[in-house]
């Protein structure tokens, strides 16, 4: 299987470019943002709870996001492997992916970090926000929270996988197209587990 994380703070592109490397790679797209905005527009019980903590900028808790990852991980079970975009977003929730993954044979073959400076993701997420009207783009203090919960709850993700020697960085700045092919090439050089 080739299972990729893809790793970024809010507004990297990680979205943006998780959608056309499943095209390319034949991989299963796994966002728990788009997993949870889901849940948002069918009123579940689950959205619910969650909606107010992404309006906030906030993490949904790790138990919540690893569920559905499972759920998904197990209705998936003949893909050639996975894109995960937007998690694990802290090292617990990388150390239960391990884990899911470890029963299933299989693991991480590497994390891609998607790199970009604050400013030019705020304006990105600033100009989504006028575009598409998506809650959490349209406050600045919002926009704030996301990326100070991405400092410190996030970011230390990316040294968990340096540890197990799984850390590749792309720079993020560029056209959609050139970071897709930058990515890409260092997807082809990946051996599948
Ligand atoms: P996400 O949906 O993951 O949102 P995001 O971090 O903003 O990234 P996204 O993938 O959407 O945007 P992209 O960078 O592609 O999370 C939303 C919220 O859900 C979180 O704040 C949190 O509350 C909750 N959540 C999700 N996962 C969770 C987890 N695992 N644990 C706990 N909570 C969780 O793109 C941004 C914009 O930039 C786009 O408009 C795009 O068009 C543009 N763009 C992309 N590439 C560009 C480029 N190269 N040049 C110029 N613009 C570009």
């Amino acid at each position: 299987m080739l299972n990729i994380v893809l790793f970024g703070p809010p507004g990297a592109g990680k979205g943006t470019q998780a959608k056309k490397l499943v095209d390319e790679f034949g991989l299963i797209h796994l966002s728990t943002g788009d997993l949870l905005r889901s849940e948002i527009e069918n009123n579940t019980e689950l959205g619910n709870k969650a909606k107010s903590i992404m309006d906030e900028g906030k993490l949904v808790p790790d138990e919540v996001v690893v569920g559905m990852i499972c759920n998904r991980l197990d209705q998936n079970k003949e893909a050639k492997g996975f894109i995960f975009d937007g998690f694990p977003r802290t090292r617990e929730q990388a150390a239960s992916l391990d884990e899911l993954l470890k029963e299933k044979n299989t693991s991480i073959n590497t994390l891609i970090s998607l790199e970009v400076e604050r400013k030019e993701l705020v304006d990105r997420i600033m100009k989504r926000g006028e575009e598409l009207g998506r809650h959490d783009d349209q406050d600045p203090s919002v926009v704030t929270n996301r990326i100070n919960e991405y400092l410190e709850k996030t970011e230390p993700v990316k040294d968990y996988y340096k540890e197990q020697g799984k850390c590749t960085e792309v720079d993020g700045v560029g056209s959609i197209e050139e970071i897709f092919e930058k990515i890409s090439n260092e997807i082809r050089g990946l051996e599948y587990t």
